[in-house]
């Protein structure tokens, strides 16, 4: 959901930094002899060559380029890479590269270090958010108003040719040869305003850093530097490679003006399409013509504030202090004939991913001295005779069980929950339930909300010894229920953004493989990769359904089950886990303590004219209820962290599913419920609520209540039990 934040402060000095045809530099330092050649890697499946997943300025110049083709399919775009076969063709000298590879899949430590490379010089300046594998946003405030202070502009008397190159929008330049000329004077004018100032300082800021850059990891970047993030990011992709540009506050409204609209962060998707095909709106400046009250009746109080916003190149959005990845995981692609198509080829595939997750995870608990909570599991199936069947296969989430033994275990916990729903859902669909010819095409699993190890913990060691009594835990399947979201919000930072959706996830296949969906037209590398999970996630459901002891009986009578399990035995040694999501669903979960909230939303909702309700089915073509936060494919359960309400309101505040997280969908008629999901309260729109609301929205977004948790034995789950330490 778009979050409109207030400008914290219009003299910020934030740079976005990206690096240029990263994965080809990465390639060409191992092998400086490609140095210069025309390059590109490809991805780990050799189908005609290989997907082309980077791609050189040298290739570039040739007519190579990552996606050869894209059309528009259900209001998604639909990208096809091209492949090496292709690539040759258009420029016979072109260097291919594989992606390195383990465990069958593609492998991308080398590129991951590569970055964390690059971040470590990056954040010697200012306040750093490692944003994707290749990307970072970093806040030059302080840093350009100590360089104003201490040696402003004007009085350095040798600007560097770095400096002297960078592009400023907005300033005339009549003549090419007196363009360093011209930005100097702009760097250097001693009447500037003061924000200008400040973005002259970072503009000698940026440029030495990547200079840095340079020097100690030989890779070249490009970078914006503006006053806000968004910003920052339009213009690092304006002039490539090797290249800065600067966005003074002047030259905003025309930066803006032709800015098409679905190229914009967040509008990608169906919010895009909305502005697009109900109010007209094609470029960032038409939308200047809607004042904030119109928009807000149209999309929401939240989602109409930021529309205005962005209009004017107004966003709060705080770099956010962080060199480590939010998530962690490894996935893996399996297009046309290769698709899964047992429960055992998918508990192979599972296995590798969960070994890769789990050393990733060790490696991050010794080095960083961190623990991930919630490990999650995304497919892409399909069934056979249903072209679109791949969009419902609801992702999983459980407490996440350290140990590659456990990750494995819970993850086809996982995907068995999750396999039984795709199915069901498809019979329902079909009133059938004699087909299960089904076929997985991606799989991946990702463990998130990561937190430090508590601190006074004096060794891991003694941590998890403490928490795991030995032989406590060696068997233990999954046993709690969290009903919690798993990452699906294009939230910068996590390694879902970080690379770690594959590259083979992100590349279209042939034939019946339908590929991977990006829900925008024009992506840099970030919402690319986000745009691939989201996509994932906004398919499916999120709540987890794990496993609870005993009850083999329910199990064998329920009808999903019983059918699965007598054309697939292997599932049954997974019995537990899967009853226990029936049992879960059966019980039906009830909200918790959201009585002043319902209250609140209640009376909200009285007020509202019908109008919004109108505006609802005109923009999507559906009648509303809809349902807010995750959402299960089957369309059914709510989890105990959302907040079931009788309610319709603000159904259009979180419209772009795509982009949230949030999906949007009908609701049986007549049923009134919406929800909303704690994961994407945004805590600084809390205090703008009714004082009543605000301290039990406090509560929830306190470390998470797990009203379902059942307690059993040792886990990393009892450990961090919400009562614990209380
Ligand atoms: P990008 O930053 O999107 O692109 P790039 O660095 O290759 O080129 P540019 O100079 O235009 O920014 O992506 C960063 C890396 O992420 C890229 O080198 C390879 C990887 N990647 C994929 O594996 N698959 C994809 O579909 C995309 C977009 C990127």
């Amino acid at each position: 959901m778009p979050v409109a934040r207030r400008e914290t402060c219009d003299g910020r000095v934030i740079a976005h930094v990206d690096m240029d045809c990263f994965y080809v530099q990465v390639e060409q330092r191992k092998q400086p002899s490609l140095r210069g050649l025309p390059t590109a890697v490809v991805q780990y499946n050799s189908y005609k060559g290989g997907g082309l997943i980077a791609v050189s300025y040298e290739a570039r110049k040739s007519g190579v380029k990552r996606r050869s083709s894209i059309h528009e399919y259900k209001n998604v775009f639909v990208f096809s890479s091209m492949r090496g076969d292709e690539a040759k063709e258009a420029c016979p000298q072109i260097q291919l590269v594989q992606v390195p590879v383990a465990r069958g899949k593609a492998n991308l430590n080398t590129y991951r270090n590569a970055g964390s490379e690059v971040v470590s010089i990056l954040s010697r300046k200012g306040r750093c958010e490692r944003a994707s594998i290749d990307e970072v946003y970093l806040d030059l405030t302080d840093a350009a108003q100590t360089m104003l202070m201490e040696t402003p502009p004007e009085s350095v008397e040798h600007v560097q040719e770095e400096v002297l190159k960078s592009h400023v929008l907005g300033l005339q330049i009549e003549d090419e040869d007196d363009a360093k000329e011209e930005v100097r004077k702009w760097l250097c004018k001693s009447d500037a305003s003061y924000q200008d100032k400040l973005l002259a300082c970072g503009a000698f800021i940026v440029a030495d850093l990547r200079m840095q850059v340079l020097k100690e990891t030989e890779f070249t970047c490009s970078a914006g530097v503006a006053h806000n993030k968004m910003l920052a990011k339009l213009a690092s992709a304006m002039n490539k490679p090797a290249q800065q540009t600067v966005v003074p506050q002047s030259s905003v409204e025309g930066l803006l003006e032709y800015f098409p609209i679905k190229k914009m962060k967040q509008l990608g998707g169906k919010l895009g399409t909305s502005l697009q095909s109900d109010l007209g709106v094609n470029t960032v400046g038409d939308l200047l013509q809607f004042s904030e009250d119109k928009l807000q009746q149209r999309y929401g109080i939240n989602t109409g504030t930021w529309l205005w916003n962005i209009a004017r190149g107004i966003s709060g959005e705080e770099v956010e202090g962080r060199l480590l990845p939010k998530s962690h995981g490894s996935g893996k692609t399996f297009p046309g004939p290769q698709a899964l198509k047992t429960i055992g080829s998918v508990q192979h595939w599972l296995n590798e991913l969960c070994e890769e997750l789990s050393e990733r995870l060790d490696s991050d608990m010794d080095q960083n001295k961190r623990i991930a909570h919630t490990l999650t599991l995304h497919a892409r199936a399909y069934k056979t005779g249903d072209s679109d069947s791949h969009k419902k296969f609801p992702s999983k989430s459980c407490p996440l069980r350290y140990g590659t033994t456990k990750i494995q275990e819970d993850a086809l916990t996982l995907f068995l929950a999750g396999l039984r729903d795709f199915l069901s859902f498809y019979n329902f669909k079909t009133h059938g339930n004699e087909n299960n010819n089904w076929g997985i095409t991606a799989l991946s699993v990702s463990a998130s909300k990561i937190v430090p190890i508590p601190s006074g913990t004096h060794s891991i060691a003694k941590y998890f010894s403490e928490r795991f009594p030995s032989g406590s835990s060696s068997n233990q399947s999954v046993d709690d229920v969290i009903d919690e979201v798993a990452p699906s919000s294009p939230s910068a930072g996590s390694d879902n953004c970080l690379g770690v959706i594959p590259s083979e996830l992100q590349l279209e296949y042939p034939e019946e493989d339908t590929g991977v969906n990006h829900s925008k037209a024009c992506l840099d590398h970030q919402d690319l990769l986000c745009n691939l999970s989201e996509k994932v996630d906004g398919l499916t459901e999120e709540s987890s359904h794990v496993a609870l002891p005993g009850n083999e009986d329910r199990m064998t009578r329920n009808e999903p089950y019983r059918d699965l399990l007598s054309k697939e035995p292997r599932l049954a040694f997974n019995a537990s886990s899967l009853k226990a999501v029936e049992k879960k669903k059966a019980a039906g979960k009830k909200p918790h303590g959201n009585s002043s909230i319902i209250k609140f939303f209640n009376n909200y909702h009285n007020s509202q004219s019908s109008f919004e309700q109108k505006n609802v089915t005109n923009a999507q073509g559906v009648k509303i209820p809809l349902l807010h936060g995750s959402q299960s494919a089957s369309g059914s359960n709510l989890t105990s962290n959302q907040v079931e309400m009788a309610s319709e309101i603000h159904q259009l505040e979180e419209i772009d599913a795509n982009n949230s997280g949030c999906s949007i969908d009908t609701m049986p008629q007549g049923s009134q419920a919406w929800s909303y999901n704690i994961d994407e309260i945004d805590p600084s729109i809390i205090d703008e609520l009714p004082p009543e609301i605000q301290e039990e929205l406090r509560t929830w977004l306190r470390p998470r209540k797990r009203p379902n948790v059942v307690k059993r034995g040792s886990s990393i789950t009892q450990y961090f039990r919400p009562d614990k330490g209380r």
